[in-house]
């Protein structure tokens, strides 16, 4: 079993420090790399003070874990995370990242807040974006994050560049979650009733006409719709009606919760489990959470040293590390049998031959289990070599 299902709180996952320098804290790839299951990842993204840690919290089934701050000063720092048994699919985990708040003016750092926002892209197979009031144009321009997605990840390696388009990149990137807070209008458009999603795609809808004020208003929606093609909304009532309540939601019981609240809250985290698929590589490799911490370390670097985070170049590179620790692998099960076979010496060379193709089948199987993106079979072939 893994020791993911005794995490009792959310820990850092990464650190951001004042020189702009990011840093994967060790207890979190300690706790990822135990996790040899699949990962499903949730992370929630948004602007500062938001109730993006609150909503994680319900996300994990608990009163409390990720801190919240009840002052107008920003409080998650970086990535934290917190890795919980998946609620509807035996044997998987579930990673909730939750990420410092975007565009607080006191810390007055852009650039940090585009590697957070990036970052949360990269590593989840869901991504939330939590926002409060109405999906009108400034929250939709506080998204700008995602049209700068284009300068901040790549999806090709250089050598592959020149092979066209990114055309099917989207596939590999998260789905989209639009979670609007405190909404108290009624989800009407036209006179008529509508439902959350009608509510999201209507402020999407693009204006016809040329000049640059339509442009600015037209490209950040291109943008989302181009890089998230499944998109969700749910609104959210208030929780509670008294301000002061509102500052301390996180010692209140349910009883205590806009009923209506409470409703949204349990249909969006079903939604979540039941959808949020399972984190997959370009290629469509299974990530578990081994595989997780080391990406998390390859964008890391790759961020820390000045470049950009491209999705090609992180496979290549996981790729080879696992498939050396496959080959290793292999090989023990071969010299095991092997050993078993050296003590039945003497015998004949007829059986020595059986038994060295049947131990070598076994380490061939073992291989292929852990094995990917061995295309031009290199590691078999290294492996029949040893
Ligand atoms: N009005 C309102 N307040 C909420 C809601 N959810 C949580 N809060 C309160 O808002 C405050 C901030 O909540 P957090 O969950 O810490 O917000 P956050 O977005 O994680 O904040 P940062 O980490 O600073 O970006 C707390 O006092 C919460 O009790 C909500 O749906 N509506
Ligand atoms: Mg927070």
């Amino acid at each position: 079993m893994s020791c993911s299902k005794y995490m009792p709180a959310p820990v850092c996952l990464i650190e951001n420090y004042e020189n702009g320098k990011l840093h994967v804290k060790k207890e979190a790839k300690d706790i990822l790399d135990a996790i040899n299951e699949p990962v499903v990842v949730v992370s929630v993204v948004g602007l500062y003070r938001t109730g993006k840690s609150y909503l994680m919290n319900r996300l994990a089934g608990q009163q409390s874990g990720f801190a919240l701050g009840s002052t107008i000063e920003s409080k998650t720092k970086g990535i934290w995370m917190w890795c919980v048994p998946h609620p509807n699919k035996k044997g998987h985990t579930l990673v909730l990242l939750d990420t410092e708040g975007l565009g607080d003016v006191a810390k007055g750092d852009s650039k940090n807040d585009s590697w957070i926002f990036c970052l949360a892209v990269l590593l989840s197979s869901t991504l939330v974006y939590n926002s409060r009031g109405t999906i009108d144009n400034t929250a939709v321009e506080k998204l700008h994050y995602v049209a700068e997605l284009a300068e901040n990840i790549k999806i090709k390696s250089a050598e592959d560049e020149e092979e066209g388009e990114d055309s099917d990149f989207v596939m590999f990137f998260p789905s989209f979650t639009w979670v609007v807070r405190d909404f108290t209008l009624d989800l009407e458009i036209d006179g008529k009733k509508v439902t959350d999603d009608d509510y999201l795609e209507f402020a999407l809808n693009l204006k016809k006409g040329l000049g640059r004020k339509i442009n600015d208003y037209n490209l950040p929606r291109e943008c989302i719709k181009r890089y998230f093609p499944s998109r969700k909304c749910f609104v959210f009532p208030f929780p509670v009606t008294s301000q002061e309540d509102m500052t301390r939601l996180e010692i209140l019981q349910d009883q205590d919760l806009a009923q209506q609240f409470l409703e949204v809250t349990k249909h969006f985290c079903d939604h979540l489990f039941v959808n949020s698929a399972v984190k997959r590589l370009k290629g469509g490799h299974i990530v578990t959470g081994q595989l997780l911490g080391r990406l998390v370390e390859i964008y890391v670097d790759k961020i820390n040293s000045g470049e950009v985070p491209c999705l090609d170049n992180a496979v290549v590179v996981l790729a080879n590390q696992e498939n050396q620790a496959a080959v290793q692998e292999a090989l023990k099960v071969y010299q095991r049998g092997m050993e078993e076979v050296k003590n039945m010496l003497p015998i004949s060379i007829e059986y020595l031959t059986c038994e060295h193709q049947k131990f070598s089948r076994l380490a061939t199987s073992e291989f292929m289990k852990r094995s990917f993106k061995d295309e031009k079979t290199e590691y078999l072939k290294k492996l029949e070599v040893s």
